[in-house]
């Protein structure tokens, strides 16, 4: 059986290529500290945009990943946001497509520079406050933004580029974390089927992406699993980055990836968390659930958000008064909240590394 688009996003999708069709100069976005989700679609569309002869170009709010900078062939494409250049080629274009957030804060500085375009929102994310007006394309029972990309790309039937069948690829890889979370369905299998009929090489990609380390990672994480400490009721773990280890082994955002995973993934655990001191007095919080705790809840009672299954949320104070509030909060939660089974329902949305860096410039 081959893919078939869920009708629900038919409307949309004629939507977004309508607007699509008129457009002659395009800005191409995502939340700040972008990930394989926001970067894929990026390098997605950015190749379709060409091929039509739609000059586009990328301009995001921190810098476009090195990892998935293999994904743009020319990269001459990627603006930073503070350069002369962008301010002009914003002002020039005439319509912004915003991916994998539909937040006016998580575009961060990029909001200015787009202010007076029309817009295009593709997004997955259950909605949040302070949301981007544009045509919107969104569904939060999409496991990526990936997934939404590919229904416009399978409507007009490609064109299917090297950068198109990667960038979606990658899309689906990262944010399902490697085809392994609730968040994957028959369709995700059946869009990754047809990447992969179409040039993308999985093998290659996953190695690209998870099949290499820094020896930093490894010290990193060696110290990191030191401060591993879990709840005396077990359904609550934790983990601390300790920012002198973090500084003195030159370590970046993206050495974190897959850590939450640890204290998530201990036997009998509901709630995983992972904390990092990210400037004096603030500390960056990533939540991971196992089951039907809605993180997402938690997250937001700290003033940050993302997903059911994987949240994130940045807090005032110092890591180990935070680690304290966070915890206690967590350990109530599941006792009030999800403490009878089946009470709690997770969704379908789910991503590794959603939103991360929420609210963090
Ligand atoms: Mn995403």
């Amino acid at each position: 059986m081959s893919y078939e688009i869920p009708p629900s996003r038919r409307s949309s999708i004629d939507q977004v290529l309508a607007v699509l069709e008129k457009a002659s100069r395009v800005i191409l976005t995502t939340h700040k500290n972008g990930d394989g989700d926001g970067a894929g679609c990026e390098a997605a569309l950015l190749s379709l945009l060409l091929e039509e002869g739609i000059q586009a170009w990328i301009v995001n709010p921190t810098p476009f990943p090195d990892l998935f900078r293999f994904l743009v062939p020319d990269p001459t494409r990627i603006l930073e946001v503070d350069e002369p250049e962008t301010r002009r080629r914003c002002r020039a274009a005439d319509l912004c497509i915003v991916v994998d957030t539909g937040e006016v804060s998580r575009i961060g500085r990029v909001g200015p520079l787009v202010e007076d375009l029309g817009k295009v929102i593709i997004d997955h994310h259950p909605p949040g406050s302070g949301a981007l007006e544009g045509v919107s394309f969104r569904d939060a029972a999409a496991a990526a933004a990936g997934e939404l990309v590919f229904d416009l790309a399978w409507t007009r039937d490609g064109p299917w580029t090297r950068p198109l069948v990667e960038g979606l690829y990658v899309a689906l890889l990262t944010d399902t974390g490697s085809f392994r979370h609730s968040n994957v369905t028959p369709e995700v299998h059946r869009i990754a089927a047809e990447l992969v009929s179409r040039g993308a090489d999985p093998e290659e990609l996953h190695r690209r992406i998870y099949g290499r380390a820094p020896l930093r990672r490894y010290r990193l994480l060696e110290k990191a699993l030191a401060t591993l400490d879990v709840s005396s009721d077990g359904r609550v773990a934790w983990m601390t980055v300790p920012a002198k280890a973090f500084r003195e082994l030159a370590c970046s955002s993206e050495d974190l990836e897959g850590l939450v995973d640890f204290p998530r993934e201990l036997d009998g655990v509901e709630v995983g968390l992972l904390f990092r001191e990210v400037a004096e007095g603030s500390t960056k919080v990533s939540f991971r659930s196992n089951g039907p705790a809605d993180v997402n809840v938690l997250a937001r009672s700290f003033g940050g958000g993302g997903h059911a299954r994987a949240s994130g949320a940045l807090i005032e104070g110092k890591v180990e008064q935070v680690r304290d509030r966070v915890v206690a909060r967590s350990i109530e939660y599941l006792h009030d909240e999800a403490g009878a089974p089946g009470s709690g329902d997770a969704g379908l949305a789910e991503s590794r590394e959603p939103q991360d860096g929420e609210g963090v410039e």
